[in-house]
């Protein structure tokens, strides 16, 4: 067995995975036709030479119009589903996966057929050995007020919710804007997560923000405290585990930031690898462990830890996850 062999089938759970960013063409293209939706592409190749992008904000244009051919329940359970054979093939034994409900109230899709649609895919996903919960994110760049609304939307599901998260544009949208919602989200028995991926002035006084008054049981990305030994210490203190992108930053910021994580990794930080968008960035989980693991040379035995970690990080009770760790 080579390395490669051996880090796809780790076992592993993936906790920063938007479940809208596993739209491939093929089935972006069997979605259009169903639901009769005009697309300007017509062939896999031609919906994959759209997927085209340099930064976030390039990416987001691309990103939020192909959700268009999400339309019916029935959509958002395949689309789940075919990220479950995905991760199945992938030694993902658990997942939290982000969805956007925003993305789809916002072109007259019901809420409920957003979140019954993927609810009974992550039933379905323990056929293929994957437990699997939902993380609702709000939009960084629509208002607080809609964010707050969506969560009115969900407490009649807070079954099928188990967290809070925050994606999307986060330049000039601080955590701070969503404080409010967020002690309303935890009030309601909800845990908390915030993207936090900014390579600029700020990215340490939004990480401050989402540990100090956000009180966030999770950070996204996060790879920025490397600048800063406080935060890196007080990250340790509570063991917030940080769920790293590497091949999506790769795209989105030009670097693996393979140095940061390694860094941080042997500093005893509950660093993770995930896919965040793998549709679009070329890549499933077990890419991700594969590509960071020959950029960093880490041995394997590290790269053991990060599995470790992310059982030891997700949102399960200490006797669950024993049967993991
Ligand atoms: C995202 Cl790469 C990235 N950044 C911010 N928000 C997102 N939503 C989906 N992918
Ligand atoms: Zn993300």
């Amino acid at each position: 067995e080579n390395a490669a062999e051996f880090l796809l089938n780790l076992p592993k759970a993936e906790l920063h995975l938007h479940v809208e960013g596993t739209l491939e063409p093929d089935l972006k293209l069997e979605l259009a036709a169903r639901n009769n939706i005009e697309l300007d592409q017509k062939t896999i190749e031609e919906v994959q030479a759209s997927y085209q992008f340099n930064d976030l904000a390039s990416f987001l244009a691309v990103y939020y119009p192909a959700m268009n051919v999400l339309q019916k329940e029935e959509d958002f359970y395949d689309l789940a589903m075919a990220y479950f054979r995905r991760a199945a093939q992938n030694g993902v034994k658990r997942t939290e996966m982000f969805f956007d409900p925003q993305a789809h109230t916002s072109r007259g899709v019901p809420f409920a057929d957003v979140v019954n649609g993927y609810h009974r895919a992550t039933q379905d996903a323990a056929s293929l050995g994957i437990a699997s919960e939902l993380i609702m994110c709000f939009l960084r760049d629509f208002s607080a007020e809609s964010a707050a609304e969506h969560l009115e939307l969900a407490i009649p599901f807070k079954g099928k919710i188990l967290g809070l998260g925050l994606d999307s544009d986060e330049r000039n949208n601080p955590p701070a804007k969503f404080a409010d919602v967020f002690a309303r989200g935890r009030e309601l028995g909800f845990k908390l997560t915030m993207h936090c991926d900014i390579d600029q002035v700020g990215s340490i006084e939004h990480i401050r923000q989402v540990i100090e008054d956000i009180q966030v049981d999770r950070i996204d990305h996060g790879t920025n405290i490397v600048e800063n030994p406080e935060l890196v210490a007080v990250v340790k203190e509570k063991e917030l585990g940080l769920t790293c992108c590497p091949v999506s930053n790769s795209f989105v910021t030009e670097d693996m930031k393979a140095t940061e994580i390694t860094q941080l990794l042997r500093e005893g930080v509950k660093v993770t690898l995930n896919s965040d968008d793998p549709a679009y960035f070329g890549g499933y989980i077990g890419r991700n462990y594969i590509d960071y693991h020959a950029k960093s040379g880490v041995s394997l035995e590290e790269m053991v830890q990060i599995a470790k970690n992310s059982f030891e990080v997700c949102w399960i009770s200490d006797e669950e996850k024993a049967q993991y760790v």
